[in-house]
């Protein structure tokens, strides 16, 4: 695709950042990362085929963000045994870090011939975890923790899997993370504009003065197939179901030669990015579902982008 002009993410110049040629076991690709910031160490948690089709989630750290090496032994793969076992059959998705009180929860899609859906899992220091609970039915994908509780409660954004209405955001509450209610769609995708198809959340949403910011993806779809970007979106820090902004505009689309061609071609996803203490975000995604890329925007510019020129979310 061509290039934005001025873009207000801009790419890494070294991009692609991790490949599967960076894995030291056998992997066919490298997408869709979940990552955090930890003890001034940048911790990606990272999906990949193996070459039986189905993922599993590899690790890797950083000292910068930017040059990450691969840790010996996958970070998490299908469960043995249980009821994890029975609906992480097929593989374990693009999985979601996000940081909450004293550790980090996983969010990530569990797939088995029951269809797929979310299981949440724990971590305090990226070297054991434990799985808490399967938190949605079937079809869901695409959960993302807020950082904080809001009002007493825990609040999630998903995705649910719908044929009547185009695939949108939900909301959800919980008082212990195991049970979710009071749900609500709060964003949908729009006719004649870049993510018109379907929409999902992206990255962990994260505090800004103005609101919560929330990087999503939206698809639209082409005679040459789907075109997944990313837009940014607004959220009231006090009510998340409120939406101050949607950028009309989306942020980043596949332009790079591994965005635009690959496993699956013309995608850019994400599932992190890493707000710095400069006023800069980190964010990371998936190009065309084989290698990792970054790019840096200044979280005010993004913030204005949501106020300045937004469109209606439904
Ligand atoms: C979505 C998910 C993502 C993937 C994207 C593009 O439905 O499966 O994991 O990156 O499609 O293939």
């Amino acid at each position: 695709m061509t290039a934005q002009q001025n873009p207000i993410v801009k790419r890494y110049s070294d991009n692609p950042i991790l490949t599967r040629d960076d894995v030291p076991y056998p992997v066919a690709t490298v997408h869709n990362a979940g990552i955090v910031k930890h003890q001034g160490r940048y911790i990606m948690l990272f999906r990949s085929h193996l070459h039986n089709g189905r993922s599993i989630i590899g690790k890797a750290e950083s000292s910068d963000g930017f040059s990450f090496t691969v840790a010996p032994e996958p970070f998490l793969t299908p469960a043995a045994e249980g009821v994890f076992a029975e609906y992480e059959a097929c593989g374990i998705e693009d999985l979601r870090i996000c940081p909450l009180e004293d550790s980090f929860l996983l969010a990530y899609s569990a797939y088995s011939k029951h269809g797929v859906r979310i299981a949440l899992a724990r971590t305090r220091d990226f070297d054991s975890v434990e799985r808490i609970s399967l938190i949605t039915q079937a079809d869901y994908r695409n959960v993302v923790i807020f950082p904080e509780k809001i009002n007493g409660r825990y609040v999630r954004l998903d995705r649910p899997h719908s044929e009547i209405s185009s695939w949108s955001i939900w909301i959800s509450y919980s008082p212990d993370l195991i049970h979710w209610g009071d749900s609500r769609v709060i964003m949908k995708p729009v006719a004649y504009h870049w993510d018109e198809m379907k929409i999902g959340p992206g990255a962990p949403p994260f505090k800004t003065s103005k609101g919560w910011l929330h990087i999503y993806h939206g698809v639209f779809n082409t005679m040459a197939g789907a075109v997944y970007r990313l837009g940014v979106v607004l959220h009231d820090l006090h009510e998340p179901a409120k939406i101050i902004g949607v950028s009309d505009q989306w942020i980043v689309q596949p332009e790079d030669p591994w965005e635009v061609t690959g496993y699956v071609s013309n995608v850019v996803f994400t599932c992190g990015a890493v707000p710095e203490d400069n006023g800069l975000v980190k964010i990371y995604w998936g190009g065309a579902d084989s290698v990792m890329c970054i790019g840096t925007a200044v979280i005010d510019e993004l913030v204005e982008l949501c106020l300045a020129n937004s469109r209606a979310p439904m």
